[in-house]
């Protein structure tokens, strides 16, 4: 491996990009993009002019109409005269990939207009830190003074959620039709969602698509009095039918939750332990964990909200077909989500987990699950766990909520694992 040059652990705010020098901007985002930079500089450096923009986030499926919807949103907002700025993130794509360029293209009309700036991210495979980056690069951008920022992601499970976490306002599109656009919705999408929007709704379907969609909701949950209900809207981008009032929904959204939101959900330095403390903390929980020990569940990662555990399938987690038992997956994911839930040093109780099962495990398989927190209130939070095998072949996915108790986590003496 080649030698890297050291990251900077400090950064100076440039007068200029405060200014909104496209020119500056543009080389802050590449050093961020191009990890020159310690993670955090930028964020912690700009502090004090963050929290002007309001940031929406769109993801759906590949071929949703994302980006012929965001085009759309652009003429809009220029015709209500903001400066917008637009964050492409593509996990799946190459730097060279067909749908990052695509996006360009059909963007491409806006994109050449003074008040608006068009930023393509690809990783390159890795998906570790894009969250991070993405969400100082939008720090960047709100500290340059535009108005509304857009994050088009394109879904990749865990990553895509994370994502979604650097916005104000997300929007999920699901193009008219069931298959797709509802599977990744049951895979815990929903739980982000604070607008549902059926795209090209000039097609056939459309209708039903927004009718199904708003069952789901009533399915769940009633929200609390004066909370966001989720409204499902129907918009046909290239008609530009609808995009006005998405916009005016979007900014009720902001009306109703404060702006800034992704701010406050940001963890304060000053009350939140060392990151050590935290990990110290959960690793102790795994080890106290009778359960989780007969199964030889193990605690490799934690953090504020995070945990990553693993597990070597043998003969006693194999059911009468010979395949890994959905039960010791489940115990795995599961376990992953007590330790993130219970990372925060309070008890958290789980009152509802769903897991889906994508292939299955065969002895000597490493099954690794890895929770991230969707979103956190007082006394509720949203995890989402991804159950993977050494390979990254997707095993299944879990999503969970608990409540959130005034106990404060005690964990008894132990030896370590
Ligand atoms: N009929 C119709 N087609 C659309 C609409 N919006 C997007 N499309 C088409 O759907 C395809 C995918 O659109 P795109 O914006 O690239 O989707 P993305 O992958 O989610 O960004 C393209 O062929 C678009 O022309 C719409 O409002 N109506
Ligand atoms: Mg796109």
């Amino acid at each position: 491996m080649s030698k890297r040059p050291p990251l900077h652990p400090v950064w100076q705010v440039p007068p200029a990009l405060l200014a909104g020098d496209r020119r500056v901007v543009a080389r802050a985002i590449s050093q961020i993009e191009h990890g020159e930079l310690a993670p955090g500089v930028v964020s912690n450096a700009l502090r004090s002019h963050l929290g002007r923009a309001h940031v929406l986030g769109i993801t759906g499926a590949p071929g949703a109409g994302k980006s012929t919807l965001v085009h759309a949103m652009l003429g809009e907002l220029l015709a209500r005269g903001r400066r917008i700025a637009v964050v492409a993130v593509d996990p799946s794509s190459p730097v060279s990939g067909g749908a990052v360029l695509g996006d360009r293209v059909r963007m491409g009309e806006h994109g050449a207009h003074a008040n608006v700036f068009i930023r393509s991210l690809a990783t390159r495979g890795h998906l570790g830190g894009l969250s991070s980056s993405t969400e100082e690069i939008v720090d960047v951008l709100d500290a340059a003074g535009f108005d509304v920022i857009i994050i088009e992601t394109v879904g990749a499970g865990q990553s895509e959620v994370e994502i979604m976490r650097v916005a104000d306002t997300r929007i999920v599109a699901c193009p008219p039709g069931l298959g797709d656009s509802v599977q990744a919705i049951k895979a815990g999408i929903l739980e982000i969602a604070d607008l549902l929007v059926v795209t090209k709704s000039d097609l056939p379907g459309a209708d039903s698509t927004v009718r199904d969609l708003k069952d789901m909701l009533h399915l769940r949950a009633r929200p609390a009095a004066g909370a966001w209900t989720v409204p499902v809207l129907g918009t046909s981008a290239e008609k530009g039918a609808d995009v006005a009032a998405l916009l005016d929904r979007a900014e009720d959204h902001l009306v109703a939750t404060g702006r800034a939101r992704r701010l406050k959900a940001r963890p304060a330095p000053k009350v939140e332990p060392a990151a050590g403390d935290v990990k110290a903390r959960v690793l102790a929980m795994a080890a106290a964990d009778p359960f989780v020990r007969s199964l030889g569940i193990s605690c490799l990662e934690a953090g504020a909200g995070t945990a990553t555990v693993a597990m070597t399938v043998g003969a006693q987690h194999l059911n009468f077909n010979g395949t890994c038992h959905g039960g010791a997956v489940f115990t795995l994911a599961d376990t992953a989500f007590g330790l993130a839930s219970n990372s925060h040093g309070k008890v958290a109780a789980g009152i509802d987990a769903h897991i889906t099962y994508q292939q299955a495990a065969r002895a000597g398989d490493r099954l690794q699950a890895h929770a991230v927190e969707v979103s956190r209130s007082r006394k509720l939070a949203i995890y989402r766990i991804d159950v993977t095998r050494a390979d990254g072949l997707a095993i299944s996915s879990f999503t969970g909520t608990v409540y959130v108790t005034g106990i404060d986590v005690s964990v008894p003496a132990q030896e370590t694992m």
